[in-house]
């Protein structure tokens, strides 16, 4: 009886979890779908489901002969990307959210969002995924279900998480599993709610099936309530990739990178050295979210949660980012890509020509010329890690990474150098908490507006921003042997607002000289922001850059500083009486030591 609590019943032998089934009976009870499917993970599920969805025209099978495995998705154009302003943390008071999230009552998100569960999967499918963010066994690794009545989500968190029975099995009888419900509704904006209750390690999310609104365990859970508990349980949830470099010698350092959302991580974590670097090796431990621990050895230690990549498909390329592209030739989901009449993929971006008759994100035939483009900014694929050429090793470590160098960076088309290394641990969080950024097609809104995305964690911060920073301050007496903290700006414009710095592959340079600071194997240059490479220290043989370009995309102009820290003034007073001390003390420090420099 699909409007009867009697589901329970439903469970097939596999699932022994008494909690589970009965919160999964109970919210077939309030959403009444036609039907409730548990996902074991299976491959057999799998193409099943997927011959569902195609049946259902939710995916469109793209050429075997050239994307085995793969499928287009097509959202609904009000839907295609994160909505920061219908995101809501629901703790008991305002202040624990603090002044960068919106807040809501949980009584009144629960009662506000119920009024339209009831009943909002009536006639479809209710699919249970459970699944696991983090190596099988590890013990940082965490257990959600997700509730969802959308397939396309299902298949998503197949490749997204460790998916299916082998969460179960870890979960065991425990009843403190992450509890996600998720419902497309009809996917009308005005009843678009993404809820977060850290106090119940639950969340609710109706009116969107896109990326970090509907895969719940990515941003909703592994950075907003991930958070939420890192600060409690003295670790860090962080919007950052790892990678892995290693030298000709063997030796291999693992760096963390927090930049925002479509700034970088992907691209950085698949980093191919230039040819001048024959030798140099670097590899993907993640590519958007880090859970970092402080090992018994004093080092702090990363995995990534993640099992797969939602990545940015425009821009990339065989030249700009060839692992990624051999990562989505095989068993790739792709959403608001265009269609070309081989039924393969294209965006703008990508090696070659559009071809005649290629149909836009929205199925239109696109028309030459048109000023919009014909791939959504925010569409992405979907892949699995293990597609990855230069997956690391340590990929599914349960133990994961030693970090050895923290790296924040910002899309910032002024002022910031191409690379900066802080004076010391606190001075490294004023940099991370003062970062800016143009805002990106990652989130709905405008595009190109600098705001300060501190940490790459404006969107994904679960709780005060004050006291987010004042953990990270608090983690140096945690951690023994810290890492090194490094700023970067792959971003900045010349005069002509073209991008200074070529990027992508030559970022290796950088890379290079962050690992041989890190590791106390070559100088630098004390400046009033921070350290930079001297003249030489960055290797630029072999690269297309003029000597005026790399000094426009390396200067220190304490005139654009001076309006930096002006601009920060504004946010420190937006965060209030939380924001400490000793990074107001920073900002201080930093307006007198300028003020002291230009005085003469
Ligand atoms: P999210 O998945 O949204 O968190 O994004 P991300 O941080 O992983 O960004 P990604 O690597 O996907 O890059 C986003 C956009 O920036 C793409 O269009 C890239 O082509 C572009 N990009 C990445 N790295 C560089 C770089 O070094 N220089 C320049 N100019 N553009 C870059
Ligand atoms: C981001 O916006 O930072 C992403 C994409 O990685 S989403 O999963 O939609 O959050
Ligand atoms: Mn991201």
């Amino acid at each position: 009886m699909a409007n009867s609590p009697s589901h329970n019943s439903d469970a097939p032998a596999w699932v022994q979890n008494d909690a589970l089934k009965t919160w999964v009976a109970e919210v077939a009870a309030l959403t009444k779908p036609a039907k409730v499917h548990w996902c074991d993970g299976s491959v057999d599920e799998k193409n099943r489901l997927t011959e569902d969805a195609v049946a259902a025209g939710v995916l469109i099978p793209l050429n075997p002969k050239k994307r085995p495995g793969s499928y287009l998705h097509r959202s609904n154009p009000n839907d295609v990307a994160r909505v920061e302003q219908l995101t809501f943390i629901c703790t008991p008071t305002r202040d624990e959210a603090g002044p960068t999230n919106n807040w809501m009552a949980p009584d009144e998100a629960y009662s506000k969002l119920r009024k339209h569960l009831d009943g909002g999967m009536k006639g479809r499918t209710m699919y249970v995924v459970p699944y696991v963010m983090g190596p099988l066994g590890s013990p940082f690794s965490k257990i959600g279900i997700e509730i969802t009545d959308s397939v396309y989500v299902v298949l998503n968190m197949r490749i997204m998480t460790r998916m299916g029975r082998a969460a179960l099995d870890m979960l065991g009888a425990a009843p403190d599993f992450n509890r996600g419900l998720h419902a497309v509704l009809d996917c009308n904006p005005e009843r678009r709610w993404i809820c977060h209750f850290p106090q119940d390690n639950t969340i609710w999310s109706v009116g969107s099936g896109y990326g970090g609104n509907a895969l719940l365990g990515k941003k909703c859970l592994a950075l907003r309530l991930g958070s939420y508990y890192a600060v409690r349980e003295n670790w860090l949830a962080e919007h950052m990739l790892i990678l892995g470099v290693e030298s000709p010698e063997g030796q291999k350092t693992y760096v963390a990178a927090a930049f925002p959302s479509a700034c970088g991580k992907t691209n950085f974590a698949m980093l191919i050295p230039p040819r001048r670097f024959a030798g140099w090796k670097v590899f993907t431990v993640g590519d958007d979210i880090a859970w970092m621990r402080v090992g018994s050895d004093g080092r702090l230690w990363a995995i990534n949660p993640e099992a797969g990549y939602f990545g940015v498909a425009p821009g990339t390329s065989t030249k700009s980012n060839p692992s990624a592209m051999k990562t989505i030739e095989r068993d790739t989901i792709f959403t608001n890509v265009a269609l070309t009449p081989d039924k393969d993929v294209w965006w703008e971006g990508i090696d070659g020509e559009m071809p005649e008759g290629t149909l836009d994100w929205q199925g239109r035939p696109y028309v030459k010329g048109s000023a919009e483009k014909a791939a959504h900014p925010n569409s992405r694929f979907t892949a699995p890690m293990a597609n990855n050429p230069v997956l690391s090793r340590h990929a599914d470590d349960p133990e994961g990474v030693p970090i050895s160098a923290i790296i924040f960076g910002g899309r910032r088309a002024t002022t910031i150098p191409l690379v900066l290394q802080s004076f010391n641990w606190t001075h490294g969080v004023y940099l991370g908490a003062t970062m800016g950024s143009e805002t990106t097609a990652a989130a709905a809104g405008k595009t190109g507006v600098v705001r300060r995305d501190p940490m790459a964690m404006l969107p994904f911060c679960g709780y005060n921003m004050g006291n987010y920073f004042a953990h990270w301050l608090k983690m140096r007496g945690q951690i023994p042997l810290p890492p090194k903290i490094f700023m970067v700006n792959w971003f900045r414009k010349g005069a002509d607002a073209s991008f200074l710095w070529p990027g992508y592959g030559e970022n290796m340079r950088v890379l290079k000289w962050i690992v041989d600071r890190a590791l106390g194997h070559t100088g630098g240059q004390e400046t009033l922001v921070g350290w930079v490479p001297r003249e030489g220290d960055l290797d630029l043989s072999g690269m297309d850059i003029s000597s005026e370009k790399f000094r426009a995309a390396t200067a220190i102009d304490l005139d654009e500083w001076k309006s930096e820290l002006a601009g920060q003034q504004e946010f420190f007073d937006k965060i209030g009486p939380t924001m400490p001390a000793a990074l107001k003390l920073q900002r201080e420090m930093l307006i007198a030591a300028i003020d002291a420099a230009r005085a003469k």
